[in-house]
Protein backbone atom coordinates (compact mmCIF):
# COMPACT_ATOMS: atom_id res chain seq x y z
CA UNK A 1 0.00 0.00 0.00
CA UNK A 2 1.57 3.42 -0.99
CA UNK A 3 1.34 6.17 0.89
CA UNK A 4 1.48 9.71 0.12
CA UNK A 5 4.27 11.70 1.69
CA UNK A 6 1.47 13.98 3.68
CA UNK A 7 -0.41 10.66 4.74
CA UNK A 8 2.97 9.55 6.20
CA UNK A 9 3.44 13.51 7.72
CA UNK A 10 -0.45 13.39 9.18
CA UNK A 11 0.68 9.85 10.89
CA UNK A 12 3.92 11.76 12.55
CA UNK A 13 1.71 14.20 13.79
CA UNK A 14 -0.63 12.00 15.13
CA UNK A 15 1.64 9.96 16.75
CA UNK A 16 3.14 12.91 18.46
CA UNK A 17 0.30 13.82 19.76
CA UNK A 18 -1.15 10.35 20.72
CA UNK A 19 2.48 9.75 22.65
CA UNK A 20 1.87 13.32 23.97
CA UNK A 21 -1.52 12.61 25.59
CA UNK A 22 -0.45 8.99 26.44
CA UNK A 23 2.63 10.83 28.23
CA UNK A 24 0.22 11.57 31.44
CA UNK A 25 3.66 12.11 33.61
CA UNK A 26 4.60 15.43 31.47
CA UNK A 27 1.34 16.94 31.08
CA UNK A 28 0.71 16.44 34.59
CA UNK A 29 4.47 18.42 35.51
CA UNK A 30 3.83 20.87 32.59
CA UNK A 31 0.59 21.89 34.71
CA UNK A 32 1.77 21.67 38.01
CA UNK A 33 4.90 23.54 37.19
CA UNK A 34 3.21 26.78 35.22
CA UNK A 35 0.97 26.82 38.37
CA UNK A 36 3.52 26.45 40.55
CA UNK A 37 5.44 29.24 38.60
CA UNK A 38 2.54 31.13 38.22
CA UNK A 39 2.30 31.68 42.15
CA UNK A 40 5.87 32.13 42.85
CA UNK A 41 6.58 34.58 39.55
CA UNK A 42 4.74 35.87 37.04
CA UNK A 43 1.86 33.50 35.66
CA UNK A 44 2.07 34.58 32.41
CA UNK A 45 5.52 33.93 31.98
CA UNK A 46 5.25 30.53 33.10
CA UNK A 47 2.06 29.69 30.89
CA UNK A 48 3.85 31.03 27.90
CA UNK A 49 7.02 28.84 28.73
CA UNK A 50 4.61 25.94 28.98
CA UNK A 51 2.54 26.19 26.09
CA UNK A 52 6.32 27.36 24.23
CA UNK A 53 7.55 23.72 25.41
CA UNK A 54 4.61 22.17 24.31
CA UNK A 55 4.62 22.96 21.01
CA UNK A 56 8.70 23.20 20.11
CA UNK A 57 8.56 19.42 21.76
CA UNK A 58 5.97 18.25 18.98
CA UNK A 59 7.31 20.15 16.41
CA UNK A 60 10.98 19.00 17.14
CA UNK A 61 9.70 15.50 17.02
CA UNK A 62 7.86 15.93 13.83
CA UNK A 63 11.01 17.28 12.13
CA UNK A 64 13.24 14.74 13.57
CA UNK A 65 10.95 11.64 12.40
CA UNK A 66 11.28 13.34 8.83
CA UNK A 67 14.48 13.79 8.62
CA UNK A 68 15.32 10.50 9.71
CA UNK A 69 12.89 8.50 7.71
CA UNK A 70 14.37 10.63 4.82
CA UNK A 71 17.65 10.25 5.81
CA UNK A 72 17.43 6.31 6.42
CA UNK A 73 15.61 5.94 2.80
CA UNK A 74 18.29 7.69 0.69
CA UNK A 75 21.36 6.16 3.00
CA UNK A 76 20.22 2.57 3.45
CA UNK A 77 21.52 0.09 5.26
CA UNK A 78 23.62 1.55 7.96
CA UNK A 79 24.00 -1.54 10.49
CA UNK A 80 26.91 -2.99 12.26
CA UNK A 81 29.30 -5.05 9.77
CA UNK A 82 28.50 -8.19 11.43
CA UNK A 83 24.56 -8.74 12.07
CA UNK A 84 23.55 -11.48 14.67
CA UNK A 85 20.40 -11.81 13.01
CA UNK A 86 19.65 -11.77 9.28
CA UNK A 87 16.94 -11.34 7.07
CA UNK A 88 16.67 -14.71 5.25
CA UNK A 89 13.22 -14.80 3.79
CA UNK A 90 10.39 -11.56 3.04
CA UNK A 91 7.17 -12.43 1.56
CA UNK A 92 5.76 -9.04 0.60
CA UNK A 93 3.05 -10.52 -1.23
CA UNK A 94 0.28 -12.06 1.10
CA UNK A 95 -2.40 -12.85 -1.90
CA UNK A 96 0.21 -14.73 -4.04
CA UNK A 97 -2.04 -17.53 -4.44
CA UNK A 98 -0.93 -20.04 -1.65
CA UNK A 99 -1.88 -19.99 2.37
CA UNK A 100 1.48 -18.89 3.84
CA UNK A 101 0.94 -19.34 7.35
CA UNK A 102 -1.81 -22.04 6.77
CA UNK A 103 -4.77 -20.75 8.79
CA UNK A 104 -7.09 -21.69 5.82
CA UNK A 105 -7.47 -18.46 4.47
CA UNK A 106 -5.22 -16.65 1.53
CA UNK A 107 -4.89 -13.00 2.78
CA UNK A 108 -2.67 -10.08 1.20
CA UNK A 109 -2.04 -8.83 4.70
CA UNK A 110 -2.23 -11.62 7.09
CA UNK A 111 0.24 -13.84 4.43
CA UNK A 112 3.02 -11.76 4.27
CA UNK A 113 5.87 -12.61 6.10
CA UNK A 114 10.04 -11.93 7.73
CA UNK A 115 11.55 -15.16 8.59
CA UNK A 116 14.62 -13.84 10.82
CA UNK A 117 18.00 -15.86 11.49
CA UNK A 118 20.30 -15.69 14.65
CA UNK A 119 23.67 -16.16 12.97
CA UNK A 120 25.14 -15.67 16.07
CA UNK A 121 26.98 -18.34 18.33
CA UNK A 122 24.42 -17.33 21.53
CA UNK A 123 20.98 -17.62 22.17
CA UNK A 124 19.68 -13.92 21.96
CA UNK A 125 17.30 -12.22 24.04
CA UNK A 126 14.63 -10.35 21.73
CA UNK A 127 12.27 -8.65 24.44
CA UNK A 128 11.19 -5.45 22.73
CA UNK A 129 12.58 -5.32 20.07
CA UNK A 130 10.80 -4.30 17.19
CA UNK A 131 10.10 -4.43 12.88
CA UNK A 132 9.76 -0.78 11.96
CA UNK A 133 8.54 -0.49 8.23
CA UNK A 134 8.96 3.01 6.61
CA UNK A 135 5.72 4.38 6.58
CA UNK A 136 4.64 3.69 9.81
CA UNK A 137 8.06 4.22 11.83
CA UNK A 138 9.54 3.56 15.51
CA UNK A 139 6.48 4.48 16.82
CA UNK A 140 4.29 2.30 15.43
CA UNK A 141 6.39 -0.82 15.12
CA UNK A 142 4.76 -3.66 12.65
CA UNK A 143 6.09 -6.05 15.94
CA UNK A 144 7.20 -5.65 19.33
CA UNK A 145 8.78 -8.89 20.26
CA UNK A 146 7.04 -9.92 23.86
CA UNK A 147 9.34 -10.20 26.96
CA UNK A 148 10.78 -13.20 27.08
CA UNK A 149 10.97 -14.05 23.44
CA UNK A 150 14.38 -15.49 22.89
CA UNK A 151 16.43 -17.08 19.66
CA UNK A 152 18.81 -20.19 19.71
CA UNK A 153 21.63 -20.01 18.05
CA UNK A 154 21.04 -20.78 14.50
CA UNK A 155 17.16 -20.74 14.60
CA UNK A 156 14.39 -19.07 12.80
CA UNK A 157 11.26 -16.87 13.78
CA UNK A 158 8.69 -16.14 11.53
CA UNK A 159 6.25 -13.20 12.01
CA UNK A 160 3.11 -12.98 9.57
CA UNK A 161 1.13 -10.32 9.38
CA UNK A 162 -1.48 -11.60 10.74
CA UNK A 163 -4.22 -14.58 10.87
CA UNK A 164 -3.15 -17.55 12.84
CA UNK A 165 0.59 -18.78 13.30
CA UNK A 166 1.35 -22.36 12.91
CA UNK A 167 2.72 -24.29 15.77
CA UNK A 168 5.85 -23.47 16.98
CA UNK A 169 8.93 -25.88 16.06
CA UNK A 170 12.02 -27.35 17.46
CA UNK A 171 14.53 -24.96 15.09
CA UNK A 172 11.17 -22.58 14.30
CA UNK A 173 8.83 -20.04 15.65
CA UNK A 174 6.09 -18.29 14.50
CA UNK A 175 4.49 -15.07 15.64
CA UNK A 176 1.57 -12.77 13.83
CA UNK A 177 2.27 -9.05 14.34
CA UNK A 178 1.84 -7.88 17.53
CA UNK A 179 -1.72 -6.55 17.99
CA UNK A 180 -1.13 -4.69 20.99
CA UNK A 181 0.51 -1.82 18.70
CA UNK A 182 -1.26 0.87 17.65
CA UNK A 183 -1.88 0.82 13.46
CA UNK A 184 -1.70 -2.56 13.33
CA UNK A 185 -4.32 -3.38 10.90
CA UNK A 186 -1.87 -3.39 8.19
CA UNK A 187 0.05 -6.15 9.54
CA UNK A 188 3.40 -5.60 8.33
CA UNK A 189 2.72 -3.49 5.83
CA UNK A 190 5.23 -4.76 3.31
CA UNK A 191 4.37 -2.43 0.42
CA UNK A 192 3.78 -3.85 -2.98
CA UNK A 193 6.68 -1.28 -4.73
CA UNK A 194 8.79 -1.00 -2.39
CA UNK A 195 9.56 -0.52 1.24
CA UNK A 196 12.47 -0.53 4.18
CA UNK A 197 11.66 -2.79 7.07
CA UNK A 198 14.56 -2.42 10.33
CA UNK A 199 15.19 -4.55 13.34
CA UNK A 200 15.82 -2.96 15.79
CA UNK A 201 17.18 -3.85 19.02
CA UNK A 202 15.59 -2.72 22.69
CA UNK A 203 17.11 0.69 22.95
CA UNK A 204 15.89 1.31 18.81
CA UNK A 205 19.40 0.52 17.53
CA UNK A 206 19.54 -0.92 14.12
CA UNK A 207 20.45 -5.04 14.07
CA UNK A 208 19.53 -5.58 10.29
CA UNK A 209 17.15 -3.89 7.88
CA UNK A 210 15.98 -5.18 4.56
CA UNK A 211 14.87 -2.72 1.98
CA UNK A 212 13.40 -3.43 -1.55
CA UNK A 213 11.97 -1.69 -4.40
CA UNK A 214 12.08 2.00 -4.24
CA UNK A 215 13.13 1.26 -0.51
CA UNK A 216 16.12 -0.51 -1.11
CA UNK A 217 18.20 -3.04 -3.02
CA UNK A 218 16.57 -5.91 -3.52
CA UNK A 219 13.95 -6.48 -5.50
CA UNK A 220 9.80 -5.92 -5.37
CA UNK A 221 9.15 -9.94 -6.28
CA UNK A 222 5.91 -10.49 -6.25
CA UNK A 223 3.79 -14.10 -6.27
CA UNK A 224 6.43 -15.54 -4.64
CA UNK A 225 8.97 -14.54 -1.58
CA UNK A 226 12.47 -13.75 -1.68
CA UNK A 227 14.77 -15.37 -0.21
CA UNK A 228 19.10 -15.73 0.12
CA UNK A 229 20.09 -18.63 -1.79
CA UNK A 230 21.91 -20.35 0.08
CA UNK A 231 20.12 -19.86 2.96
CA UNK A 232 21.92 -17.46 5.61
CA UNK A 233 24.48 -16.27 3.65
CA UNK A 234 23.78 -16.02 -0.26
CA UNK A 235 22.53 -13.23 -2.44
CA UNK A 236 18.35 -12.72 -2.42
CA UNK A 237 16.69 -14.87 -4.96
CA UNK A 238 13.38 -15.66 -5.80
CA UNK A 239 12.11 -18.54 -4.18
CA UNK A 240 10.47 -20.81 -7.26
CA UNK A 241 14.01 -20.32 -8.49
CA UNK A 242 16.09 -20.49 -5.41
CA UNK A 243 13.88 -24.22 -4.70
CA UNK A 244 14.05 -24.77 -8.52
CA UNK A 245 10.35 -25.97 -8.42
CA UNK A 246 8.04 -23.08 -9.49
CA UNK A 247 5.24 -24.42 -6.98
CA UNK A 248 7.59 -24.02 -4.07
CA UNK A 249 7.25 -19.96 -3.50
CA UNK A 250 7.97 -19.73 0.18
CA UNK A 251 9.63 -21.61 3.02
CA UNK A 252 8.41 -20.02 6.38
CA UNK A 253 10.63 -21.18 9.43
CA UNK A 254 12.14 -23.41 7.30
CA UNK A 255 15.10 -23.89 4.61
CA UNK A 256 14.51 -23.23 1.05
CA UNK A 257 14.28 -27.25 0.77
CA UNK A 258 11.53 -27.69 2.95
CA UNK A 259 14.24 -28.83 6.11
CA UNK A 260 14.31 -27.40 9.33
CA UNK A 261 17.13 -24.82 10.43
CA1 LIG B 1 2.08 -6.58 0.51
CA1 LIG C 1 -3.41 -17.37 5.73
CA1 LIG D 1 5.11 -0.25 4.51
CA1 LIG E 1 12.73 -20.07 4.44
Amino acid sequence: MHKSPLFIFVLTILAVFAMACSDGDSSVDAGEDGIADAGEDAGEDAEEDAGEDAGEDAGEDAGEDAGEDAGEDAGGDEGPEVSPIVFNEVLIDGACGEDANGDGSIDAVEDEFIELINMSNATLDLSGWTLVDRDWGEYLPRHTFAAGTSLASGAAIVVFGGGEPPEDEARAQYLISNAADPGTFYGLDLDANGDTIQLLDADGLEVASYGYGDGGDEDAVSDESNTRAPDLSGDFTPHSQASGDPEIIFSPGKQIDGSAF
